[in-house]
């Protein structure tokens, strides 16, 4: 076929290198963004026939999130704009590995196995993030595609959520939304407004948002949507990408992991501040009290913010909704207890990974789903939507209840369902702290965190580390967990975990304890157990003091 002809004489642009082996990890492919061109080929190929069996579009999305600058990596996004699914993920790892002369083959085995019929048509969206690399790599991605004879539209420079959120709209035709950026600005910032234009105990300070861009994508997409909110909302934005590098010293995986604030931000105590990731999925928020001293507010709180809300205003519309909260191991177990105890929410743990929280949050009326990265978003079951929206329109029913289901109403359409998405996140935590009249230190107030610490460690083949029970427990390497279980017992209100990073060559390290020292202290030493039993390289890991 001629569409095979092209693939052969593309694949000799964008070659393999022979032996490199590449595994599709928490979110597709990621490492250094010079062994990448292939895979993206690849991948602009794997979604063709992803769109001709699903008869949909499929996106594909050229970024490496919060890895730094030199990497990069792909991110496949399926018709309702989730991850993709599971069961081609494996598709996506035998394609991105075959050397040169099998690719052919690959592609054959995969349209057999799923009996794709050639003649349908395709179509791709791709974007892309800020880095270097991310042009080049997207040229491949758009050669995969035009090799196997798709449509194709390129977004350019784009969030991965604004990527998500497009690939959705225009598989519902429209229902979600317009497939443009103008439209995904103007669905979340009108409904911003709505929430926020009757909020009476707003103060002028909860009008005013402090937000580190990473020196990423965020940081522009913030200064296209400013015009947007009609001034109901002051953005500063720091790290937009002028000077700074990439997710250096910014960024929200890095004030997260470090607890602290990034580097190029200038605030005063109290003031509001936010930060994204370098495509700007995650968010965390941040304060420094009059002490100077510093107070995160991470996924999980802003999970427990968001739940308590919907908890409140479904409670006074009269409708009775489940709600769920998701989280992974990551949690802190102060927020978990919070939820349970004070919030009387169900709460479920998933393995890492959006892909595995938003599959659990889909089983409720609402499902609020967070990764204590600051990764997360919230579903409505399409039943919920409809009765919130029956209840907005009800005529006799009193004012409070109307009100509350108006409030409904456009907190789902201040919310990107598809994915996490750190500007719609953003704008739903303002929208409710401006509903409630409500400080970030009264919010930070709700519960205190468990002092925690997480440590990566390098080991020569990560893969050596398995988990069960949602990556709580190591069944290998041998005697990794008991000796995790015997560390543990050292410390009060303590637990540690372990697990093979799918983003980075690393181990991931995970304590929590009573206090700091403790903390630090058992992480440290569970570092110890893994560089010793899992294959530690370079230097033993030292202790934090
Ligand atoms: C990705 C995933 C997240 C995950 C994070 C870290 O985030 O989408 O669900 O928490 O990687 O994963 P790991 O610990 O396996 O490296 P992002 O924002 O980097 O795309």
């Amino acid at each position: 076929m001629a569409h095979f002809e092209e693939v052969l004489k593309q694949s000799n642009v964008h070659p393999k290198p022979a032996g490199l082996v590449l595994q599709y990890g928490t979110a597709g492919f990621r490492t250094n963004a010079k062994q990448l061109d292939h895979i993206m080929f690849r991948m602009g190929m794997l979604a063709t026939l992803r769109s001709k069996k699903t008869k949909a579009t499929i996106g594909v999305m050229v970024t490496a999130s919060h890895n730094p600058e030199e990497d990069n990596g792909v991110k496949l996004i399926d018709p309702m704009g989730e991850m993709l699914t599971p069961a081609w993920e494996d598709y996506a790892t035998q394609l991105a590995n075959v050397e040169q002369e099998e690719l052919l083959t690959s592609l054959k085995d995969i349209i057999e196995k799923e009996a794709i019929q050639m003649s349908q048509e395709a179509n791709v969206f791709v974007g892309k993030d800020t880095r270097s690399s991310s042009a080049r790599l997207s040229q491949a991605v758009v050669d995969g595609v035009i090799a196997l004879g798709s449509q194709l539209k390129d977004y350019g420079l784009v969030t991965t959520p604004q990527l998500h959120y497009m690939v959705c709209c225009q598989n519902t035709q429209g229902k979600y939304g317009e497939a443009t950026l103008k439209g995904y600005y103007s669905k979340l910032c009108q409904a911003f407004i709505h929430l926020t234009k009757n909020a009476s105990n707003r103060t002028d300070d909860q009008k005013h948002i402090y937000v580190d861009g990473a020196n990423g994508i965020g940081a522009l997409k913030m200064r296209e949507m400013e015009s947007h909110l009609k001034n109901d909302l002051r953005i500063s934005i720091f790290n937009d990408g002028s000077r700074g590098k990439l997710n250096h010293e910014c960024g929200a995986d890095f004030v997260k992991v470090q607890q602290k604030p990034p580097t190029g931000i200038k605030i005063n105590s109290g003031d509001r501040c936010c930060s994204f990731d370098g495509d700007a999925d995650r968010i965390v928020y941040y304060y420094t009290d009059s002490q100077g001293l510093f107070h995160l507010l991470d996924g999980d709180k802003i999970a427990s913010l968001i739940s308590s809300f919907l908890k409140e205003l479904t409670t006074q519309a009269g409708l009775d909704l489940v709600i769920a909260v998701v989280q992974t191991a990551y949690a802190n177990g102060s927020s978990t207890r919070y939820l349970e105890d004070t919030m009387k929410v169900i709460v479920r743990c998933t393995k890492t990974g959006v892909k595995h929280l938003h599959h659990a949050a889909q089983e409720f009326d609402i499902g609020v789903y967070f990764e204590a990265n600051g990764h997360g978003t919230v579903l409505f079951s399409k039943a919920a939507e409809e009765k919130i929206r029956q209840r907005a329109e009800d005529a006799n029913i009193n004012d409070e209840m109307k009100k509350a289901a108006l409030l409904l109403q456009s907190t789902i359409n201040v919310i990107n369902q598809t994915v996490g998405d750190a500007i719609a996140d953003m704008l739903l935590v303002e929208a409710i702290l401006a509903v409630r009249g409500m400080t970030v230190k009264q919010w930070d107030a709700i519960y205190s965190d468990l002092p925690n610490r997480q440590l990566k460690v390098k080991v020569s083949d990560r893969r050596v580390i398995d988990t069960t029970d949602a990556e709580r427990q190591a069944v290998s390497p041998a005697g990794l967990q008991e000796a995790i279980d015997s560390l543990v017992k050292k410390y009060r209100q303590a637990r540690s975990f372990v697990r093979p990073s799918g983003t980075e060559d690393v181990v991931r390290v995970y304590a929590e304890a009573d206090t700091q020292e403790s903390a630090d202290a058992l992480a440290h030493e569970v570092s110890l157990a893994v560089y010793r039993l899992a294959g530690g390289v370079g230097h033993e890991p030292k202790p934090l003091h």
